[in-house]
């Protein structure tokens, strides 16, 4: 534990850490039973193309959510796109800017165009008040981000989306097995979509899943994913090619057998950070409702200059000096990203604007230990009890290095 500055590595010191931390490393489940799946996998030579582990894990999913139906895809990308085609979306589409670039990417690469709306700087969700003005006549839905798991306002969405006449989607990529007021994230607007991305707390390697209790849907969703086909030589619709694979089917069982004991380790973590970080000015970590079920995946700081002396930039420096890698998940906000900015002129989004300058997500799930997460918690609160020195060296860093502001 590093008590002194002269051991901050950013100021001479050795990092603290050996290997680095990640924000996004795979929990790995029980390997012998995912290699015994893949034993079974091999012996029954069906690898891809809606196997009977595929058909396990929608089945699986679909129960633990209490959604009439689970279509599992290569990836959640894959499932936005699917949602979105089989909804019918055009024109524009209301959504965040706070988010992962995917959501809007999804849209944009079927020439639908993201209207980004601000989100409410306290929930970091979509502000329904700003989603309801952003409306047009091309407006044809609202995507809705549960983003770090904390619901977004659904029913206030959905109460607009109803007047508007407008289709409801969530991008419930972070918020597998999250509730809203007690109810499962899953079956809310007419669809929502998960992420079983390897950086997920609960993973498929690469993977995704349209969930819906829209029979049509769900079933369009299904031929979409296999090029169109309801038969051998009978292709229905236009499509691509969105499956999930057996071998990724095998591990998403897997760790579904340990969906409650990864939640537990996350719970821990983030408790410890919650203590660790509990009397730091200026540094506040962003908090989950008890009273709510969620899976604590993202551990997330805001940063306020005002009272830590330091911004967020020049603590990621600290900790990546460190061997920490933090990350700046979601700056500076997909509309300030290509292609929006150059396609489209964009709104002033203050709130999210806010919190893109301040928001650090730190490393957390099996693979980080309290000990770990203790050393780090010291590592931000020497920086933030020196904070002038530690912003000197910063500065000093970046100009020696010729980039003075990032
Ligand atoms: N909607 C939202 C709101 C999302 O957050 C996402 C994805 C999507 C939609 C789209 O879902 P997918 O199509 O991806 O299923 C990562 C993930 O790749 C991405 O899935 C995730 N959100 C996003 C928040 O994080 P990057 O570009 O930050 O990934 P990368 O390569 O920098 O990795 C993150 C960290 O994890 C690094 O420090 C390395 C570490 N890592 C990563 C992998 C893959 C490991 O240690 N081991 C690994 O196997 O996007």
């Amino acid at each position: 534990m590093k008590t002194t500055l002269a051991e901050l590595a950013i100021l001479g010191g050795p990092p603290a850490f050996v290997e680095p931390l990640h924000v996004g490393r795979p929990n790995i489940g029980d390997r012998t039973r995912f290699l015994e799946r893949v034993g079974e996998m091999l012996d029954r030579r069906w690898l891809t193309n809606d196997g009977p582990f595929v058909k396990e894990f929608e089945g699986r999913v679909a129960a633990l959510l209490g959604v009439r139906h689970c279509v599992a895809t290569c990836n959640g990308t894959l499932a936005l796109e699917l949602a979105i085609r089989g909804l019918g979306l055009r024109g524009e589409v209301i959504v965040p800017s706070f988010t992962f670039v995917a959501t809007a990417h999804a849209l944009q690469w079927h020439g639908i165009r993201p209207v980004f709306a601000d989100v409410d700087p306290r929930t970091h969700t979509l502000d329904p008040e700003q989603a309801e003005r952003a409306v047009t006549p091309q407006t044809s839905a609202i995507l809705g981000v549960h983003v770090w798991g904390r619901p977004c306002a659904v029913d206030a969405l959905t109460a607009i989306a109803k007047a508007h006449r407008l289709r409801l989607v969530f991008d419930s990529a972070h918020a597998f097995a999250c509730s809203y007021q007690g109810t499962l994230l899953g079956r809310f607007g007419d669809a929502e979509i998960l992420s079983f991305h390897a950086t997920k707390f609960f993973h498929t390697v690469e993977g995704g899943a349209v969930v819906t209790n829209d029979e049509d849907l769900a079933q369009r969703a299904r031929l979409m994913r296999n090029f169109g086909f309801a038969g051998y030589d009978t292709v229905l619709t236009l499509g691509i090619n969105g499956k999930m694979n057996e071998m990724c089917a095998a591990m998403g069982l897997t760790n579904l057998e340990q969906l409650d004991d990864i939640i537990s380790t996350n719970l821990r973590n983030y408790t410890h950070y919650r203590r660790g970080l509990a009397n730091v000015p200026g540094v506040s970590l962003v908090t989950y409702d008890p009273r709510e079920r969620c899976n604590y995946q993202y551990i997330v700081l805001e940063v306020d200059e005002g009272r830590a002396g330091l911004e967020r930039d020049d603590l990621l420096e600290v900790l990546r000096a460190e061997n920490v890698l933090a990350r700046r998940y979601f700056y500076p906000g997909v509309h300030r990203m290509e292609p929006y900015r150059t396609l489209y002129p964009q709104p002033a989004l203050p709130g999210t604007q806010w919190l893109a300058a301040r928001v650090l997500s730190l490393p957390t799930g099996a693979s980080i230990s309290p000990d770990d997460i203790n050393a780090l918690c010291g590592i931000i609160a020497l920086a933030v009890t020196h904070a002038a020195e530690v912003r000197a060296t910063v500065q000093r860093r970046r100009t020696a290095m010729g980039h003075p502001a990032d």
